[in-house]
């Protein structure tokens, strides 16, 4: 049965593929799995019909065959354990696979989206730009760790894996800024996902969904 994953109907992030829909895009394209989208409002997150998808009301959800998941990294772990070339073979090296997402979701992105809700939301309060400087520092940080760990290589670990594409979709949210930019290696690791094919086809795809959906 072809899975149906929800999206958002259209992203604050004007088409630029950073919701979290395009982590389960991506995997699925990776995967060559075809797949249905049901674009959602912010609204219709929180009506019953897809609260009883996701308890918390977001997207992206992903159904097959009366499987009903959410959570963006359990999708994409879903996906690379039913399909070949998103988790190595080799038990372990598959463990270690799995070890980057989660370093991703839990170690890497917390301080990026701290940072970014900070500067979103916290702009007028008194202790904005002294707590700016301590942000920045905390993402500058864990950016060093990773860089020195991804050194000259190609991926994280070996072969292209769902870590790096997990770890690839989350420093996407600092692309452009200088955080990122002073790790040319970084970049290089976030430039190499991007070039994929299927990043590629993910990409154009919520692409066409966002210019699509109706105007604010
Ligand atoms: N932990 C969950 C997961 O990984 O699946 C988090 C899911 C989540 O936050 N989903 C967002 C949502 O549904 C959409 S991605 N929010 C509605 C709500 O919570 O009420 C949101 C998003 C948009 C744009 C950016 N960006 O520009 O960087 C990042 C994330």
């Amino acid at each position: 049965m072809t899975p149906t994953i929800t999206v958002l109907e259209r992203s604050p992030d004007g088409g630029q593929g950073l919701a979290r829909d395009m982590p389960v895009r991506w995997a699925l394209e990776e995967a060559g799995q075809q797949y249905e989208v049901r674009p959602v409002s912010f609204k219709a997150m929180k009506e019953p019909a897809h609260l009883a998808r996701h308890p918390f009301g977001q997207i992206p959800t992903y159904e097959e065959d009366g499987l009903a998941l959410f959570e963006s990294g359990a999708i994409v772990l879903h996906i690379a354990q039913h399909s070949p070339g998103l988790l190595p073979r080799d038990a372990n090296a598959g463990a270690r696979a799995v070890t980057w997402m989660f370093a991703a979701l839990s170690t890497i992105e917390p301080p990026i989206v701290e940072r970014e809700m900070t500067m979103l939301l916290e702009r007028d309060k008194v202790w904005y730009t002294e707590r700016l400087p301590l942000l920045d520092t905390r993402v500058n940080d864990r950016l060093g760790q990773l860089s020195r760990r991804l050194g000259d290589g190609e991926w994280l670990d070996g072969e292209f894996s769902a870590g790096d594409l997990m770890v690839v979709s989350v420093l996407r949210r600092l692309t452009g800024e200088d955080l990122l930019n002073q790790y040319a290696n970084l970049n290089a690791y976030v430039a190499r996902g991007e070039a994929r094919p299927a990043f590629k086809r993910a990409f154009e795809a919520q692409l066409k969904i966002f210019n699509a959906s109706p105007k604010d």
